[in-house]
């Protein structure tokens, strides 16, 4: 039966500025996929529209859905919670359904915090709306599709195995950009839009919650069919740039090569941005990027101490870090990095090796994240295993603040440690440096 589905992005303040807001890439895969069985389907990208709650609910009510999808990450939940009930309000009878890594995570708690949510979709999402959208919504029919959390008419919450992860990504329909207005994303008058080439991370970092989300394999799409789509998004959709959401584009020197010569050989020339590993660059890998179109990567370096690296699990050393950021710089690309502070045992002096690695490679862009819990990470459950008071004021889950006690390093420790650092970082020398760059 052909449904309306409203997708939602629900309304949040951008955490930092000076990025260009993207097209919200996991709606817009779960638009195509729905698409294939004709149903209606809206967008609704309230960051980028400038939606508050009160204006969503006005466009749900005028949409009248019979099915609410949301998306959302651990700190803009809360807000996720609000779309729910406007959701609710505007169109009493839609099914509301949330999706997103916090919601994967922390399914049954989501379910019992907030009444008007219905359905909890985890991990992937594509094959799963489908279903659902598909089918009835009685626990009976609910019960059998994989991969979700639901509340059943007694109001028991029950959850289903996990979803298989989609095995060929080339079968995956592009993403449905028809639904959104592009020229909401313009920054300075250039559109810039996401690209997945894989899913799937073979590290388990203490942090991150990738490898559970997306599966521990390395799940590729073709060369060709990663080329075509930037063609496509190049031609169609009038792209100025490209960035690459793989959580690392470069585990595979094989694979990249064949993606950079595919890209060389239909001189797509579109410049985009990618993730990468510091241990998995070297000079050529960085010249054929280059040559490619690539203009920024960014590497999550996370430490100057060997300490802090081996408790996070990156499998990397500082000096591979530090000759990673070089590289880089002298193959020409804008070399972004994040790096970690605050992780439990980390000391000042361990901070300090961080900073004094940040200071002699310098890149050209820093996320300097306070270390945080996010719900399905090795480090939510080392903290709660140490006893150690973590906040659920989720709002603060992002990077910018300290959301548990730390005895060797406070919360307002770790602000001053970012504040004095940027304010040295950006110094008036490095603006001129990166001018004359
Ligand atoms: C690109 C990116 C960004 C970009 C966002 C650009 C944009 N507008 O999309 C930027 C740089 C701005 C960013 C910022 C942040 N990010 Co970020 N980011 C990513 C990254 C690398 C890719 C996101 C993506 O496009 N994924 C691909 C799409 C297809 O997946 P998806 O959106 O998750 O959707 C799929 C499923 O989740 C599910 N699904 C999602 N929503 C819904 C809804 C419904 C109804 C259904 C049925 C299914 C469903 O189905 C989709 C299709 O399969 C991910 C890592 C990753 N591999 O996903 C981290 C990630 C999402 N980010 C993360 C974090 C922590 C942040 C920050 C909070 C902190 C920081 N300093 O980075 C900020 C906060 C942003 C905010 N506004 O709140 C965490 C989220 C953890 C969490 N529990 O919330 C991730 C998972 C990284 C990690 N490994 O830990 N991020």
């Amino acid at each position: 039966m052909k449904k309306k589905i409203a997708l939602v992005n629900t309304p949040f303040i951008e955490v930092k500025d000076n990025h260009p807001l993207l097209p919200p890439l996991g709606l817009t895969y779960l638009a195509a996929a729905l698409e294939q069985n004709d149903h209606e389907i809206k967008i609704i990208d309230c960051p980028a529209s400038n939606f508050s709650h009160e204006k969503l609910k006005e466009e749900l009510s005028s949409f009248s859905p019979d099915i609410v999808g949301i998306t959302s990450l651990t700190p803009t939940i809360d807000s996720a919670f609000h779309s729910a009930r406007a959701a609710k309000e505007a169109a009493p009878n839609a099914q509301v359904i949330l999706g997103g890594p916090h919601a994967t995570f922390l399914d049954k708690e989501v379910l019992s915090q907030e009444a008007a949510i219905d359905i909890v979709v985890r991990g992937e999402g594509e094959q799963t709306i489908q279903e659902i959208a598909q089918g009835s919504n009685s626990a009976n029919t609910l019960g059998k599709i994989t991969g979700i959390t639901f509340r059943n008419e007694s109001g028991q919450i029950l959850q289903t195995p996990n979803r298989a992860f989609i095995k060929n990504l080339d079968d995956l329909p592009r993403p449905a950009y028809k639904y959104l207005n592009l020229g909401d994303y313009r920054l300075f008058g250039k559109l810039h839009m996401p690209i997945m080439a894989s899913r799937g991370c073979l590290y388990q970092c203490s942090f991150c919650v990738s490898s559970q989300m997306w599966g521990g394999k390395y799940r590729t799409r073709t060369p060709k069919s990663v080329a075509d789509e930037l063609e496509w998004l190049r031609d169609e959709h009038g792209a100025d740039g490209v960035q690459f959401h793989d959580d690392i584009l470069t585990p595979e020197v094989k694979r990249i090569t064949e993606i950079c010569d595919e890209i060389i050989k239909r001189k797509i020339n579109v410049p985009w941005g990618c993730q990468a590993r510091v241990d998995q660059i070297s000079k050529e890998v960085l010249v054929k990027l280059r040559k490619a179109g690539c203009n920024e990567v960014s590497y999550g370096i996370e430490s100057g101490c060997q300490k802090i690296l081996d408790a996070v699990k990156k499998k990397t050393s500082t000096e591979q870090n530090e000759k990673a950021i070089k590289m880089a710089k002298e193959a020409g690309i804008f070399v972004a990095v994040t790096a970690l502070i605050g992780y439990p045992g980390e000391t000042k002096e361990n901070v300090k090796e961080t900073l004094d690695l940040l200071r002699r490679a310098e890149p050209d862009d820093i996320w300097l994240c306070i270390a945080t819990p996010y719900p399905g990470t090795e480090l939510r459950g080392l903290l709660d295993n140490m006893g150690w008071k973590v906040s659920d004021n989720w709002s603060l889950y992002d990077t910018m603040h300290s959301v548990f006690e730390n005895p060797l390093l406070s919360g307002d420790d770790l602000k001053q440690i970012r504040k004095d650092f940027y304010n040295g970082f950006y110094s008036p020398g490095y603006v001129l440096r990166q001018t004359v760059k």
